[in-house]
């Protein structure tokens, strides 16, 4: 099968590792496609980011004719448009890491980039968990492009993760960007508790509901969209 991990921000070096992530779990017969948007902003952070990088995932989920999609920002923006397009499964990486978590105790904590990152991840918990569930949303105050030029991150994520346990009395940490795809194993050594990295969680629910001959149910809301004109710079996603 063919799965197509969308890098919803246009940095390149991004989608290198989270293409690496995506690929170490992968089983045998998956073929894991890492694309980064053609089009929006470098890096997520921010409502305004999260808007303009929709055009740019529904473009590559249109292109891609793949089994089955991942979206990986933590912001899972544009998921549910990209359900309304694809064939296949679509899965978000805070929807699969949100899920995974919970599967692993009784409470999670949220570790991720900007302060201002936070109000969106607790929106996504309301609607992906059970009230409690996730017991914190925590900012390490890493912009996403200094996750890769910062040597003091891996640092600073397993701090800040120690004191989000000790703050919520949560059970599970979960990582809050894509950038911080090559984290999970490292941090989870030093702090002691199960760590979940989005993309990876995802890429292994796609797969699954691929190999389980399942996808997004097209009975109503998720139906393709109604063919429409579109104006202006939105012209060609019209039909
Ligand atoms: C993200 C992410 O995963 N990719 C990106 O550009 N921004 N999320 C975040 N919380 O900063």
């Amino acid at each position: 099968m063919r799965i197509m991990v969308v890098n919803p921000n246009t940095t390149a070096e991004m989608t290198a590792k989270i293409e690496l992530s995506a690929r170490a779990v992968a089983g045998p017969g998956t073929r894991v496609e890492a694309v980064t948007s053609s089009m929006g902003p470098a890096s997520i952070e921010s409502h305004y980011d999260e808007a303009l990088s929709v055009p740019g995932i529904l473009t590559a989920v249109r292109a891609g004719a793949a089994d089955g999609y991942v979206i990986a920002c933590f912001g899972d923006p544009g998921l549910d448009a990209a359900r309304e397009l694809a064939d296949g499964p679509v899965v978000g990486i805070a929807e699969a890491a949100m899920h995974a978590a919970a599967l692993l105790g009784r409470g999670f904590s949220v570790v991720t980039t900007l302060d201002r990152t936070r109000g969106r991840a607790w929106d996504l918990a309301a609607r992906y968990v059970a009230p409690g569930v996730c017991r914190g949303v925590h900012a390490c105050d890493i912009p996403v492009l200094e996750l890769d030029r910062d040597p003091s991150v891996a640092e600073r994520v397993v701090a800040l993760a120690r004191t989000a346990l000790a703050r919520d009395g949560s059970d599970v940490i979960v990582l809050g960007c894509a950038g911080m795809a090559d984290l999970p194993s490292e941090v989870s050594k030093r702090v002691g508790v199960p760590v979940v990295d989005g993309v990876a969680a995802a890429t292994l629910l796609v797969q699954s509901l691929v190999t389980l001959g399942l996808s997004t149910s097209k009975r109503g809301e998720f139906a393709p969209p109604i063919p429409k004109p579109y104006t202006g710079a939105l012209a060609a996603f019209g039909g």
